[in-house]
């Protein structure tokens, strides 16, 4: 017997239960113990069969490491198929979190009981691809199309109570897994209850088919797998019978297994949960955090603290005045007020973080009991270390001392203070409380236990973490620059902001460089600009004032109602800024500029390129240990479409030939803009992919 599936009797109850942790995952040995289990059942006289997880949970799906290796058998259609054929009771006892091919295991039981905090779903389009295990064609058959398309085409988590209500549970009970299992299937011997296979049900009432798919085509902005599961769920209504339906979801479930969008899907999986695991933290112990302090509460610093607050951590709020310390609570309290609007928090628990977890000062000797402090006060180096030999003056010993700074050099403020040790970088992305994504900037100087403080932090925030090295905008700002100045050389050689703006939405981004700058505000676009002037540009760089010509006319975007778009008062989203073309065509005309036409294709395809060179950059210049950072950061901090797993698994899947022959060919117009990264030349000579850099480091 498999050890992954132990088998056990009671009485005359067969129990097979799944030890395969962390979360039961239905690879090949369970899946041949549940086959071996059911068959040795049937031969032992029992009357029953009980399934259940040991554990954290039921079957949390198929195993997503054996995705793109050859199936073995037996594959999970046949055991569902072959439980659900069983002339024993079959029942399943759920916990945990039943997903995936987990719930059709369930689905394909005769009866399933759950304890209250299970959770069900069929996440699968998650991961590129429909459930393929017959959730397709049973869930339907259960619960109606309506729900089922919801459950699949969101691969949302049901709650118990719903799922009981849903139909896909038969009872929730509180208690262990096993004697629930056990007293249920006792429960349904002694009255005899019939077996109730569900491919045996009534096929379930169609909807119009068409109408779902186009609207969960929409959408899914580019993503396919939801729009595909409903022409499987409709299959459910459609199909001969049962067994044709299965056949139908196993031909778009293979269609799909064999795509891109599965392959960033699952690489965006894996590299989410690598992220934080770098072997320079392995054994390191992170520093306790009981109170943090927050120095500044602008937008940004308000976020940060709504974010800790909203986390259960107290937060200390420095201002300069309490004028400007009460305005800051007001933000905070506002954040909070969404949070509620959101249902994320009850009015009594922003109650009470308003009067017990959030105290303000305005003087730094407040700031002597906290564990960690972040400064979020104006972007200027002279600034920063005033606070900084401040705070070193008053916090006390082996207190962290971050900054938020989103492009200053930390290793300067580190080495402003007497423990540079202690200084690193947590740069958050606005709004702090709500985006996801945290870079730990890590200084030359920073200590380990240091950077294992800040991914601690960022775990108990709720936050993505990455680790990022010093250097102008760490990782994500720094490619967001290259990309979007290339955005900015095609509106020199002929493609209107506009234009650009929409063929990039259209190949999956939530929004066009334009529009984003529009919403971040075009004087931080124009404040980088000067700041790269005084410093002194290579004079091979391109240069444009059309977009300095916006912000001199105080046009900065959303927060002054025009930049590129007009924004109406009370209207989503804004209309082309007619003032904008003219001044584009000036600019062209002052550098003798003939301007051509771009298609999107080539738009997009230079957008990428430039992405994905600079990406390179970041990494062969160590600014990020592995390319899954660059494609993490992306993925969580710029809106890059998650079906495509992040730009340099999006270049694997290009070839990185191809993207190279590309940066080539255009070098010959722009050899300054278009050199190509040095990791990118070596990897091609070597003939490895962003892939193999993942899995060595
Ligand atoms: N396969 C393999 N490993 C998995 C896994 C899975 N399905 N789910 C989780 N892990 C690993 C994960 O990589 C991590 O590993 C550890 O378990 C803890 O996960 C035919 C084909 C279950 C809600 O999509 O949603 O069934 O980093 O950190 O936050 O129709 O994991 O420790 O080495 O996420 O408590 C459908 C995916 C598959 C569920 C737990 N199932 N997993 O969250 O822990 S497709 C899913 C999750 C399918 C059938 C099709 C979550 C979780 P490591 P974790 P968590």
């Amino acid at each position: 017997m498999s050890q992954v599936i132990e088998y056990e009797k009671e009485g005359d109850i067969a129990v097979l239960s799944a030890n395969n942790p962390p979360v039961n995952a239905l690879g090949v040995e369970v899946r041949r113990g549940l086959m071996d289990g059911i068959e040795r059942a049937e031969t032992e006289g029992v009357r029953a069969v009980l399934i259940y997880g040991r554990g954290r949970t039921y079957f949390a799906g198929a195993d997503i490491r054996e995705f793109g290796k050859p199936p073995q058998d037996p594959w999970l259609p046949a055991i569902c198929d072959r439980i659900e054929a069983s002339p024993l009771l079959v029942v399943s006892a759920l916990h945990g979190t039943a997903l995936g091919g987990g719930l059709e295991v369930a689905l394909s039981c005769h009866y399933r009981i759950a304890v209250p905090s299970t959770k069900i779903g069929l996440p699968e389009v998650n991961l590129g691809i429909i459930p393929g295990a017959g959730g397709t064609q049973r869930l339907p058959r259960v619960a109606g199309v309506t729900a089922a398309l919801d459950v699949i085409t969101t691969g949302r988590h049901v709650q118990a109570p719903e799922a009981l209500e849903m139909g896909v549970l038969d009872k929730v009970q509180d208690g262990d897994p096993r004697e629930i299992g056990l007293a249920y299937a006792r429960e349904l011997l002694a009255v005899k209850a019939p077996r109730r296979p569900i491919c045996d049900m009534a096929k379930p009432t169609p909807i119009d088919f068409d109408a779902a798919y186009d609207a969960v085509l929409r959408k899914g902005r580019g993503q396919l797998s939801p729009a595909i599961a409903v022409r499987a769920v409709q299959a459910s209504c459609e199909a001969d019978d049962f067994t044709a339906g299965q056949a139908r979801e196993r031909e778009l479930f293979t269609q799909l297994m064999a795509s891109d969008q599965r392959k960033g899907l699952i690489h965006a999986f894996f590299a989410e949960r690598a992220v934080s695991k770098l072997p320079e933290l392995q054994g390191v112990r992170p520093r306790d955090l009981h109170q943090i302090g927050v120095i500044g509460g602008g937008t940004m610093g308000a976020g940060i603290a709504t974010s800790a607050l909203l986390a259960g951590l107290p937060v200390l709020l420095l201002e300069m005045s309490s004028e400007a310390a009460s305005a800051a609570q007001d933000r905070i309290a506002s954040n909070l007020a969404g949070a509620v609007k959101r249902g994320k928090l009850s009015p009594d628990d922003q109650a009470d973080i308003l009067r017990n977890k959030l105290s303000l000062a305005v003087d730094y000797d407040a700031l002597s009991g906290v564990d960690l402090v972040i400064e979020a006060v104006f972007e200027n180096m002279e600034v920063k270390k005033q606070v900084f030999a401040r705070l070193d003056a008053v916090c006390k010993k082996g207190a962290i001392l971050a900054t938020n700074t989103s492009y200053l050099d930390i290793n300067e403020i580190a080495q402003s203070v007497s423990r540079p040790h202690d200084v690193v970088g947590l740069h958050f992305f606005s709004p702090a409380h709500v985006m996801k994504l945290l870079e730990i900037v890590v200084a030359d100087h920073t200590s380990p236990e240091v950077v294992a403080t800040g991914f601690a932090l960022g775990k108990r925030l709720g936050k993505v973490s990455v680790r990022a090295g010093v250097c102008d905008g760490f990782i994500g700002n720094r490619i967001l620059s290259a990309y979007r100045t290339c955005a900015d050389h095609m509106v020199l050689d002929g493609a209107s902001p506009f234009q650009i703006d929409v063929a990039l939405t259209r190949f999956g981004f939530a929004m066009g460089p334009f529009a984003m700058s529009d919403l971040a505000g075009l004087d931080i676009g124009w404040a980088a600009r000067k700041r790269k002037r005084a410093a002194g540009q290579d004079p091979r760089a391109r240069d444009s004032i059309y977009a300095d010509k916006l912000c001199e006319a105080g046009h900065f975007g959303q927060k002054t109602g025009r930049g590129y778009y007009v924004y109406e008062k009370g209207k989503r989203g804004g209309q082309p800024n007619p003032d904008v073309l003219p001044l584009i065509e000036a600019d062209r005309a002052a550098q003798g500029i003939s301007p051509r036409t771009f298609s999107d294709e080539e738009i997009v395809r230079r957008y990428m390129v430039a992405m994905v060179n600079e990406a390179a950059r970041v990494v062969g210049d160590g600014v990020a240990r592995r390319p899954l950072d660059v494609d993490v950061t992306l993925l969580y901090g710029y809106g890059f479409p998650r079906y495509m797993g992040g730009p340099l698994k999006w270049s694997d899947l290009q070839g990185l030939p191809n993207v190279l022959d590309d940066i080539r060919k255009w070098s010959e117009q722009d050899a300054y803009f278009w050199q190509p990264a040095p990791l990118l030349v070596k990897l091609e000579a070597e003939d490895r992919c962003f892939d193999d850099l993942n899995k060595e480091r």
